[in-house]
């Protein structure tokens, strides 16, 4: 090919406006600085002298934070693939992909999704001999295995249809649901393939229902059979099969060539750790290595369907562009949700994260690998380090791949064969969680897996097209969210502790912009011990008259009100740029203060536990499927409390505290008569904060006090917060 003719198959643009951000977050800048001056220069000499130096403290950490956040938005980029490009230069000679489903439990993550999932990977717009699907099952069950082989036999018609009439989505139950809004949509075929999925479904269900497979399906397939020496979901042999595969001349009703799709359930035995998702991946990838060995690796989480039938080209443009391809290790693509409210009133969608902050993180080669929606070279996850020699010959990929299949006899060969990598005993003595594959050991595995890529030199991409490539769920209880954000934190605190660390391991590996990027999520938990006291100090000291910021008419007012404001309105702004609602953002500020004063608290506490060895981490999966009136309250955007745990309470807690402060001070001003307009004038930020956080914990008030529905605080928790926040705000006045 002539230079002149040479297109890339991605285009990278800069974001605009940086230097008006620049000078504003440099006015901010000093703003925060002339905050910390006064603190340090107003100490009091003798009464609360400890208070105000806790103040410092965490202006101090909240200023250093927000200096960390400004790295993932000085230098935003954005990518643009070519697909078009694509299929002209390479037609069909493209690479082997390999699609990993993972699922850990059928009660969480009903076998229907799960294969939903499945199918809308299976019927990706993509050569069918070049792609394979495989579905990894924690809990080794029969019934997913059930709903698999339903399944393989449905795709065999599900596949031709979505090829013949280019419909999307292509998971089936998704593209049905967007069928309800064209009810004169009655083509003879449509109905036809839409009765056999209701079937299959009702079987699937049912099976799930009862938690055991149909008697006649047990005794025609003799697969089952494999179940008969299975004892327990923690104890068992390595189940797999290669239910779809050219050598066994699967294919579809027009005679076209089926993907391959393979069921794994590892082996598992009480005696050797699991490793949890990191070793499924593993396993996985050593599996496939066997069966398919494609270049590429996708992998999805159960619950995200694919929603775009041409990501997988435009996923090839990155890897496979002639000039930058050879550098990319991983095409990050940002969880899309669907079934988010217009308010999203637990934050779930992580706008900012993803429509703000992933491109800033681009912008310094390094999106984190979040786990699910992302696209590896597979001799990168294997551990590969950066180096010139790494460029992959993309026309010739095929013809290696190819021998490397033939060598095999047969498909119980195959499958013999591929039994073996998938044992607990084949990683001992390997590097494999350490230095290939997923790393072990921490909570969030994929993040420490990216950035330790990312270390050897390789960067990653962060693709993020208007119809989203994946759609999933996303919590929609109060406790569910808080859960997730608990174990996300762990994990990124335990990153910072690990020997991966971004602020030493990775000095001089990535750009110091990348390590501040990394660092802003990895210090998470950090937060919750100056939100705290943010949220508790302030309103003590207003109930007792005490101020603790400058009163109106002091100049030092002036950069707190600016740093307030100004920090603020640019984050609303930035909210609603990105599509979000003015109530949306009232709501993510009410979870950012759940997320702080619980969730990271809690994270924080179980990794010092973990440090001095008391607690053994464990997983929890978050529950992907609502009860019935449970979803009808998050439809209508009422928070779910409906538990009582220790991270409600403590929410419940806070709550009542700030409204005792606030009210307490404002009965004070009334009995005592004294003139209002000096404590406004003297303690105005005080009153403001307090008023804020009761504003904010509104919903609270109303889940212990006001509701009668299943979804309201427990009364355990109303009389138990009542107690404690009455019992500090007494004592504290007491001794003051
Ligand atoms: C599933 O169970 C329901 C009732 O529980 C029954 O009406 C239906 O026929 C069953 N479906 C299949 C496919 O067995
Ligand atoms: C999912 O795909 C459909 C088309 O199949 C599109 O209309 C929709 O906007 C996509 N959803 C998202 C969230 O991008
Ligand atoms: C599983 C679940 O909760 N799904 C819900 C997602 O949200 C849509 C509408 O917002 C509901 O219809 C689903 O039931």
């Amino acid at each position: 090919m002539g230079k002149e003719e040479y297109y890339p198959l991605f285009e990278t643009r800069r974001g605009k406006g940086r230097l008006m951000y620049i000078i504003f977050s440099f006015s901010l800048f000093v703003g925060i600085c002339s905050i910390w001056v006064y603190r340090v220069s107003y100490i009091p000499k003798k009464d609360g002298k400890w208070v105000w130096i806790g103040l410092l403290c965490a202006e101090l950490w909240f200023g250093f934070y927000w200096f960390l956040r400004q790295a993932l938005r000085w230098n935003p980029i954005f990518r643009q693939p070519f697909p078009e490009r694509l299929s002209q230069r390479y037609g069909n000679m493209l690479p082997k992909v390999d699609i990993f489903v993972c699922t850990a439990n059928p009660e969480i993550e009903p076998p229907i999704m799960v294969i939903n999932t499945v199918l809308s990977v299976m019927a990706y717009d993509y050569p069918t001999e070049k792609l394979s699907v495989y579905l990894s099952d924690d809990g080794g069950s029969d019934v997913t295995f059930y709903a698999l082989l339903e399944a393989s036999k449905f795709a065999k018609h599900w596949l031709p249809f979505c090829k013949r009439f280019k419909i999307e989505p292509r998971s089936p139950s998704a593209y049905f649901k967007t069928l309800a809004t064209y009810p004169n949509n009655d083509a003879k075929e449509l109905l036809a393939i839409k009765r056999m999925y209701q079937d299959m479904e009702s079987r699937v269900e049912n099976a799930s229902k009862l938690g055991k497979v149909p008697e006649e399906t047990y005794s025609k397939h003799k697969e089952f059979s494999e179940w008969g020496s299975y004892s327990s979901k923690r104890d068992h042999d390595t189940i797999l099969h290669i239910l779809l595969h050219r050598k066994d001349n699967a294919r579809d009703e027009d005679g076209l060539v089926m993907p391959t799709l393979v069921y794994l359930a590892r082996e598992k035995r009480p005696q050797f750790h699991h490793n949890f998702k990191a070793g499924a991946m593993n396993s996985l990838i050593r599996v496939s290595s066997m069966i398919s060995n494609g270049k590429i690796i996708l992998n999805v989480d159960c619950d995200m369907y694919s929603n775009n039938s041409q990501s997988i080209r435009d996923a090839l443009c990155f890897f496979m562009d002639e000039e930058k391809g050879h550098e990319i290790a991983f095409v990050q693509t940002p969880q899309g949700f669907e079934n988010i409210t217009k308010n999203d009133i637990y934050g779930g969608s992580l706008l900012v994260a993803y429509e703000v902050e992933f491109y800033g993180l681009d912008g310094f080669g390094g999106p984190l690998y979040i786990g699910t929606g992302c696209f590896h070279r597979r001799d990168v996850l294997c551990g590969r380090k950066y180096s010139d020699q790494c460029k992959i010959d993309w026309k010739n990929v095929n013809d290696e791949n190819i021998d490397h299949m033939i060598k095999v006899a047969s498909l119980q060969e195959l499958e013999e064969k591929s039994k073996t990598l998938a044992s607990c005993t084949y990683e001992e003595n390997t590097s494999w969680g350490k230095e290939m594959g997923l790393l072990y050991g921490c909570v969030v595995e994929d993040v420490i897996t990216g950035l330790s890529i990312l270390c050897k030199g390789w960067k990653s991409v962060f693709y993020n097209p208007t119809r989203k490539a994946f759609l999933g769920l996303s919590p929609t209880t109060l406790l569910e969210s808080l859960v997730q954000h608990k174990r996300w934190s762990e994990g990124e605190f335990q990153i910072v502790l690990s020997k991966f660390s971004p602020i030493w391991y990775a000095f001089g590996l990535i750009s110091p912009g990348l390590q501040m990027s990394y660092c802003y999520y990895n210090l998470w938990a950090l937060n919750s011990f100056p939100t705290l006291y943010y949220s508790i100090i302030p309103s003590l000291y207003l109930l007792k008259g005490i101020p603790l910021f400058p009163q109106i008419s002091s100049p030092w007012f002036i950069p707190f009100a600016y740093v307030i404001v100004g920090d603020s309105i640019y984050c609303l702004l930035e909210f609603l740029r990105v599509g979000g609602t003015i109530k949306g953002w009232w709501n993510e500020l009410r979870m950012w203060l759940y997320k702080r004063t619980s969730s990271y608290l809690f994270a924080f506490v179980d990794n010092m536990l973990k440090v001095f060895g008391f607690s053994n981490s464990n997983f929890i999966i978050s529950t992907k499927i609502a009860e019935e009136n449970v979803s009808q309250r998050y439809e209508k955007e009422i928070i779910e409390f409906g538990n009582s745990t220790p991270m409600l309470t403590l929410l419940a807690t806070l709550a009542m505290l700030n409204l005792f402060c606030l009210v307490g001070m404002l009965l004070k001003e009334v009995v005592l008569g004294k003139a209002s307009v000096t404590l406004f004038e003297t303690m105005l930020l005080q009153v403001l904060l307090s008023g804020v956080l009761v504003l904010i914990n509104i919903p609270i008030y109303q889940g212990l006090f006001l509701r009668r529905d299943k979804g309201r605080l427990p009364r355990s928790v109303a009389v138990t917060s009542t107690t404690l926040a009455l019992s500090v705000c007494v004592l504290y006045s007491a001794l003051g």
